[in-house]
């Protein structure tokens, strides 16, 4: 045999570099479901199926189309019990000539392939992943000599690059490059909201949700409705469900939440760009056009596609550059443990019942209730970043450690000091209650901050802004917050730290 070709449970995609110049005849395919990968996080049950589902349905593709797989399904006996095993139990039998194989898309494992041609006693050939709008190296070369790294201006770049939304003369469509400030309606309920996409679970799939169950009970989440899509073919269709429901309110209710509705008018398509079932360059391509068409309005177009030429490359770029140190960093110096209600969703906050209870059933939360509600409240009660991190990468269908760290480590936590975001999004009740429902629903008043009843949000929001003084201060962006605080009595100042102090102390009964 020639090569061994081994894709990752994150690498469907056909066009996908390790299978670029193979044959077909000669070179053996593997993919592997093993412990090690399934057990590294808390990995959501739901996130177990679609990739495991996923992963067996894109074996079955190759295999139509002459390709020949190794296929390792998961076996809690089995003695490969991870991705090294396998390859090496394969390398002994087959006496392959190399292995190919694209880049991992996390730190952890990327690591380890890299040393597996001292193990392996064999070539290892690791190709780039040609599945992100730039490239690993264009990150560091677009980084290099700034002092601070902004995504507006890295999407910019993007936008140049890919010729999305750009006019023919090299401008932004509709003259602006950034139509973020028409995207922060509250959704009332009038709008009404699409139903969510959904495929019934074939056999492979019911056969997943089946083995995940029996060997990973103890899992986050459930496996109940579980409707993802496990194809190409199906994930296509979610995105085209997203272009006629949903798209064109997208812009407008972006930062809005829902006590009713767990997905409002976001797009669910993070588990297949993620996972490879689908590319990001195409997704926008296809966003773009709605907007030629007047199908859908260009503050959801650009808003969408800011997302994913914007964020999603600026933090991949973030990780590859910093990692490992990056993991590591606490530059907020926070020492409290993640409360247990966050696996639970026992907690008396309705928001973030709301969003944690929407996690557990879905393996889904949107991104307003990941950064301005479970992020802000880890923020703003001084969780050790390590634990939310792991919190994240576990619980969320879509979280993989390049995106999920520096979303979280950095937007969330601002544990790099502000290296990915210029200020933290610490947020009161208030916030909260002006983008959502849910206050109404709550056992707390988010009217008060230090009666017993008060909203936890808003003393620990003062709490925070004073145990920080020396930090953010100066930071001109968080300087009206600081006369704020200082403007208030002296008396008041004395009982939200008071509040904060109790809060903070008995956090499990919140
Ligand atoms: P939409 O709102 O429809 O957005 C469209 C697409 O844009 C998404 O599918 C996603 O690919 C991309 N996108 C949007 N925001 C971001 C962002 N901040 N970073 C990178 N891509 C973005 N996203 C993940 O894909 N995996 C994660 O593990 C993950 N962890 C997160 C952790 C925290 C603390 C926060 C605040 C955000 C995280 N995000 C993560 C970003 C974002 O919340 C999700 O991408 C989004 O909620 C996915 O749902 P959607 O497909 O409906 O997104
Ligand atoms: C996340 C995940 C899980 C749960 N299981 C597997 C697996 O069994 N086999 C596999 O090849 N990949 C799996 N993955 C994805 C990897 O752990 C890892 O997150 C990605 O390959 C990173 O790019
Ligand atoms: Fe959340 Fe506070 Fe509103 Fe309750 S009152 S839902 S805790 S913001």
């Amino acid at each position: 045999m020639a090569s061994l070709i081994l894709i990752l449970g994150d690498q469907l995609s056909p066009d996908i570099s390790a299978l670029q110049d193979a044959d077909p005849e000669q070179d053996l395919v593997v993919m592997a479901e093993v412990h090690a990968e399934a057990s590294y996080a808390n990995h959501h049950k739901k996130k177990l199926v679609l990739l495991f589902s996923a992963m067996r349905h894109f074996a079955d593709e190759l295999k139509d189309q002459g390709w020949q797989v190794h296929y390792h399904r998961y076996d809690p006996e089995s003695d490969a019990g991870s991705l090294l095993d396998v390859v090496t139990g394969l390398a002994d039998k087959q006496k392959p000539e190399r292995l190919v194989t694209t880049e991992c898309g996390e730190w952890r494992l990327d690591s380890q392939i890299r040393q597996w041609h001292e193990k392996l006693g064999m070539q290892v050939e690791i190709r780039p992943d040609n599945r992100f709008v730039a490239t690993k190296a264009e990150f560091a070369d677009w980084a290099e000599g700034r002092k601070q790294l902004r995504m507006e201006f890295f999407y910019r770049e993007m936008r140049r690059k890919t010729r999305l939304l750009m006019t023919p003369d090299g401008q932004p469509e509709g003259g602006k490059w950034n139509f973020d400030s028409d995207n922060r309606k509250k959704w009332t309920g009038k709008q009404p909201v699409p139903v969510p996409f959904r495929v019934e679970p074939d056999a492979i799939t019911r056969e997943v949700i089946r083995d995940v169950n029996n060997a990973f009970p103890d899992h986050f989440g459930t496996t109940d409705d579980f409707h993802f899509a496990v194809t190409r073919g199906d994930a296509e269709s979610a995105l085209e469900h997203f272009l006629e429901y949903a798209l064109p309110c997208f812009g407008d209710y972006q930062d809005a939440m829902s006590d009713k509705e767990d997905w409002l008018f976001h797009s669910i398509l993070s588990p297949y760009l993620n996972s490879g079932l689908l590319e990001p360059v195409p997704v926008c391509e296809a966003v773009v056009q709605c907007y030629y068409s007047n199908q859908a309005p260009l503050n959801a177009v650009e808003g969408f596609i800011r997302q994913i030429i914007g964020w999603r490359e600026f933090v991949r770029g973030i990780y590859w550059m910093n990692m490992p140190d990056y993991a590591g960093e606490n530059r907020l110096e926070n020492k409290r443990a993640l409360p247990g209600f966050y696996w639970t969703g026992k907690t008396g906050m309705r928001c973030m019942e709301q969003a944690i209870g929407s996690t557990w059933r879905n393996g889904y939360a949107h991104h307003i209730q990941r950064l301005m509600v479970t992020g802000n409240f880890a923020l703003l009660a001084g969780i050790v970043p390590e634990e939310i991190c792991d919190w994240y990468l576990g619980v969320y269908v879509d979280a993989y450690d390049w995106v999920e760290l520096p979303n979280t480590l950095g937007m969330v936590m601002h544990a790099d000091g502000g290296y990915l975001g210029s200020k933290p999004y610490a947020a009161s009740g208030k916030y909260i209650n002006r983008m959502s429902d849910y206050c109404g629903n709550c056992k707390y008043s988010v009217t008060r901050a230090t009666e017993e009843d008060a909203c936890p949000f808003n003393a620990l929001y003062w709490h925070f802004i004073d145990r920080h003084r020396d930090r953010f201060a100066s930071n001109p962006r968080m300087g009206m917050m600081y006369r704020n605080w200082e403007k208030q009595k002296p008396a008041r100042r004395e009982a939200l730290i008071a509040r904060g102090d109790w809060l903070l102390s008995n956090i499990e009964k919140l």
